[in-house]
């Protein structure tokens, strides 16, 4: 087999995000997000009751931590910073306590010579927010603003890489349309209003960062899950470009091209779905194009046509449009029940370059999720294998994209060491790092040592 260089440069790391992987949820100053209430309110709804409060314990052994990744290869590492640490309010006076942590981390990076890629929200409203309205309303779009702000002239010294949100679609389809997350609502209509504030504090964000003229970039991070059709028959077709619009370019076309994508605001509109818009709004949108994306991808959708009439009675939902689909044969990652599709992170890539002028882009988030992988300890040592081959999987596809012109700049598997994630807790564990919860110890699995070789050569 030959050997697969990647470009010069090339970024090796991975990502997490400061309410799963910081722990003190209440300390030092951090008031709540809207997950330490909801678990207060509803521990029931996290796997076995663990909930935000036991997130890791980065906040403690952030300098630890920060050696294990340059012993694996990282020369870059995504995280956010938590606005309920940093303005525990929303609005008014900086954490001290907060400035402090936040900056002994992205220094610690540098000494290692490891590159901080900071985003500013990652599913965490804080409660007070919350009580606002959260992103139902425009008082919060401004608060967020100015929290960007305060993020940028804090830290944009030494922080090169910018991102306003991780997955904007996930807080709008799981709090408000299908009430897997807090605020728990089945409401199409305020969902849309919710995508389009978040929208409007992203773009607001861009506009206070450039306003700064700093020497780094700012982007945004979206899970672009490609839309598949089960057959090329027209109403199949027309059901993966229906969930197309919904789920990607709802949010891929405003941040790249400066605008909602035509199609989608005449179907919400045919059905009375579009959310209030102010005159101005759609200026600012065009302002808040972003100068690199990330993509995080980890399994494909594939959908055909509706093949029961819909109840014109019943509330208005993406699935009045399509149904899903599975695909005969499909390969699966029988460890979380995801289908295995690598060619998919191609077809994002060639889409971004074909469709969207190729805009400069990296691979933010990938990984695959195991549930109860202390199976595969061996020796000391989680066996991941399978974690290899799926990573390697789709390298092969991002290296051949990359060899056709894509403007991919890396790739960052998610995660660093295995972390608490939302109502799954430490159900799945993605991290080339073990965490054993009772002991908390850390024991780099096979595929770190992996990696590690991987990114000081540069390939495989
Ligand atoms: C992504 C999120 C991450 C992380 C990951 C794994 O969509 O950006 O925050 O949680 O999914 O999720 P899970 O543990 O539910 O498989």
């Amino acid at each position: 087999m030959t050997f697969k260089k990647f470009p010069e440069g090339f970024w090796w790391g991975s990502a997490t995000s400061g309410p799963q992987s910081e722990g003190a949820a209440l300390k030092d100053g951090k008031s709540a997000n809207i997950w330490d209430l909801w678990f207060q309110q509803q521990p029931e709804c996290f796997h076995n009751q663990v909930g935000p409060q036991d997130t890791s314990t980065f906040y403690e052994n952030w300098k630890d931590d920060i050696a294990l990744m340059k012993e694996i290869g990282h020369n870059s590492f995504r995280t956010s910073i938590q606005w309920s640490r940093l303005i525990p309010d929303g609005t008014g006076e900086v954490n001290p306590k907060a400035v402090e942590f936040y900056s002994n981390v992205i220094d610690e990076l540098l000494r290692y010579e490891i590159e901080p890629f900071i985003n500013l929200y990652h599913f965490d409203m804080p409660v007070c927010m919350q009580e606002l309205g959260g992103w139902e309303s425009r008082e919060v779009v401004d608060a967020f603003a100015r929290y960007a702000k305060i993020c940028f002239e804090l830290f944009g010294d030494r922080v090169s890489k910018w991102f306003t949100f991780n997955e904007p679609i996930v807080p709008v389809k799981q709090g408000y349309v299908y009430a897997n997350h807090y605020p728990q609502q089945h409401d199409f209509k305020k969902a849309a209003t919710v995508a389009h504030h978040t929208l409007l504090a992203h773009s607001k964000a861009v506009v206070e960062f450039r306003k700064l003229g700093l020497d780094s970039e700012i982007g945004i991070i979206l899970n672009l899950t490609p839309a598949y059709a089960r057959s090329e028959l027209a109403a199949d077709q027309e059901a993966a470009n229906i969930v197309d619009l919904f789920f990607n370019r709802s949010f891929l076309d405003p941040v790249t091209l400066g605008h909602y994508p035509q199609p989608l605001l005449d179907l919400l509109s045919e059905h009375d779905q579009l959310p209030k818009c102010d005159p101005e709004d759609e200026a600012l949108i065009k302002q808040g194009v972003v100068d690199i994306l990330g993509v995080n991808y980890y399994e494909p959708r594939r959908v055909q046509a509706k093949l029961h009439l819909v109840n014109p009675k019943a509330p208005f939902m993406p699935e009045r449009f399509y149904d899903p689909y599975v695909k005969p044969g499909r390969k699966m990652n029988v460890h979380r029940g995801w289908e295995i599709y690598e060619k998919g992170i191609y077809d994002i890539l060639t889409n971004l370059k074909e469709n969207y002028g190729n805009i400069p882009c990296f691979i933010s988030e990938n990984g695959m999720g195991v549930e109860g992988e202390d199976r595969f300890l061996v020796d000391g040592q989680i066996q991941d294998d399978y974690r290899i081959d799926f990573i390697k999987g789709h390298l092969d596809y991002i290296h051949q994209a990359i060899e056709e012109g894509c403007n991919c700049m890396g790739y960052h598997l998610w995660t660093f060491i295995d972390c608490w994630s939302w109502i799954n807790s430490y159900k799945n564990r993605y991290g080339f790092i073990s965490l054993d919860l009772a002991t908390q110890r850390k024991t780099v699995k096979k595929s770190g040592e992996w990696i590690k070789q991987v990114s000081e050569v540069n390939g495989y």
